[in-house]
């Protein structure tokens, strides 16, 4: 169905794979496209997304520089835009995106990765920011994801030297949650999935959609947020099913209602 996207349904878990060997998986315009379609038409039974990239030296090596090499001003806005609103519905998706990152994660590659929402790597994983070495900036979004993972100071560093650093480095700075041995990355990538999964659905959502929101908010404004959506959560059966188990000491299989 896709050329450069694999999908795999594991039971409420859907595992996409970013597939264009040839150039370590770097973004051309059919790979976005395919991205943002895939995406866009999880199965209903999804209750968290897995991205990772195809073999085990890259997740994604970046947007294309083939495609780029000979991009005009509005050709050059057209294409940045296009990555930025494929990351911005994964970052919007109403289910938790782990970026299971087993290797190069550079430019648009370390781009898709903070779009996710929880980021696990490889020991081999390499993440970096070289455009300015390429003459443009961060496109798809990096120099306002990059600065609220990880501080102003050290998004600065990253992006004015464009030097990549490695997995433990990423670790250290809080880019990555968690460093595994390459052989162990999609079982842990399943296991935080699986975590997600049996849990509401709806309340997992609604406490993604809180986060998000309430980032850049006053503090006074979050607080009152969250109070909404804190209440609608009471008018679900989720709620009700779950303190019900609790309380009789059962187990509940949530339903999403
Ligand atoms: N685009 C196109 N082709 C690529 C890319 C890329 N980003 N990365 C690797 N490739 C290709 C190489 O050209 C090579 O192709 P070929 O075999 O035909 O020569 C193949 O993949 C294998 O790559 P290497 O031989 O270079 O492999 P190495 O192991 O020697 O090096 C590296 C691996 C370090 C990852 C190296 O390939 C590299 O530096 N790649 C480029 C990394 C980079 O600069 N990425 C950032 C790109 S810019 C970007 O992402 C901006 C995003 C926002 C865009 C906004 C638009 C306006």
């Amino acid at each position: 169905m896709y050329n450069y996207i694999k999908i795999e349904q594991k039971e409420a878990v859907t595992v996409l794979t970013i597939s264009a060997p040839k150039s370590l998986n770097a973004l051309n315009s059919t790979v976005l496209q395919e991205l943002g379609d895939a995406v866009s038409s999880l199965a209903p039974e999804t209750r968290a997304l897995i991205i990772t990239g195809d073999g085990e030296k890259s997740f994604v090596a970046g947007a294309d520089i083939s495609e780029m090499a000979n991009l005009n001003v509005s050709q050059g806005q057209t294409f940045g835009n296009r990555g930025a609103m494929v990351f911005r519905k994964i970052e919007t998706l109403p289910i938790p995106v782990i970026a299971a990152v087993n290797g190069f994660a550079l430019g648009g590659g370390c781009e898709l990765a903070m779009a996710c929402d929880i980021r696990i790597c490889s020991e081999n994983a390499k993440f970096g920011q070289p455009e300015v070495g390429l003459g443009i900036i961060p496109g798809f979004s990096g120099t306002v994801r990059l600065a609220r993972l990880v501080g102003m100071g050290m998004a600065k560093q990253l992006i004015f030297t464009g030097k990549a650093i490695k997995a433990n480095e990423a670790l250290r700075i809080g880019l990555v949650n968690e460093v595994v041995p390459q052989a162990e990355l999609m079982d842990k990538a399943m296991e935080i999935a699986n975590q997600i999964a049996v849990n509401a659905p709806l309340a997992v959502s609604a406490a993604k959609q809180c986060i998000n929101a309430e980032y850049d908010m006053y503090v006074d404004d979050a607080i009152l947020y969250e109070n909404g959506i804190f209440g609608q959560c009471f008018g679900t059966q989720d709620q009700k099913n779950g303190m019900k188990a609790f309380l009789n000491k059962e187990k509940v299989a949530f339903e999403g209602k």
